[in-house]
């Protein structure tokens, strides 16, 4: 007899900062232990352009085996630099460590790019040697569950198998690593609010 029943539910994260307001940028990283993937799967690749003086978007979820690709907007050279950026990463791991010099956009002309192939998961901070004011943050992700909060600070994963699945959440500005919730996914909307303990800085934009 076929079965009606739904293996699968709907879950929206929200990440909160210190006073309880939505946190926009934070990742949010699913893994259900039935493992599956989302209908829409991330982008293999993301692009981060360089202008006036600013990496946009500030903060890219690329998956692990994905690929960056850095467009120079601005009419003058950029020296990106990329060290990885989680607590964790400090520990002698330079394998997601890069960086280039990159020309100035010529005038006419489409910006010079250049392509990264990011293969180790977490954060990445992005820098500039020449203008120390640009900060920039992109995550490489293991898992095919990951969303970036809007600005509601939701992260909304739709058709999540049923079962026991872990939450991690990772904002820039949270330097203490958050500890990895467990959930169990059900047919009914879950809805998990996960708070930061710091309120992050607002952006330069
Ligand atoms: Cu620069």
């Amino acid at each position: 007899m076929a079965s009606s029943q739904a293996v699968a539910g709907n879950v929206s994260v929200f990440v909160l900062d210190r006073d309880g307001k939505p946190v926009i940028d934070a990742v949010v990283i699913l893994k259900p232990a039935a493992g599956g993937a989302p209908r829409t799967p991330l982008p293999t690749s993301a692009t981060i352009s360089q202008q006036r003086m600013l990496f946009l978007p500030p903060m890219t979820l690329v998956p692990a085996g994905g690929k960056i690709n850095f467009l120079n907007n601005d009419p003058w050279e950029h020296h990106v630099k990329a060290t990885g950026a989680g607590f964790s990463s400090f520990l002698l791991d330079n394998s997601t460590s890069f960086e280039f010099r990159m020309d100035g956009k010529p005038d006419g002309k489409p910006g010079i790019s250049t392509e990264v192939t990011v293969t180790k998961p977490g954060p990445i901070l992005l820098g500039c040697h020449i203008h120390g004011s640009m900060r920039g943050h992109a995550y490489v992700t293991d898992s095919p569950w990951a969303l970036i909060t809007t600005v509601e600070g939701e992260a909304p994963f739709q058709d999540v198998p049923n079962g026991p699945a872990t939450i991690r959440v990772w904002h820039a500005d949270q330097l203490i690593d958050l500890p990895i919730q467990t959930i169990s996914v059900g047919n009914a909307l879950s809805r998990i609010e996960v708070k930061l303990t710091v309120t992050p800085r607002r952006r330069r934009i």
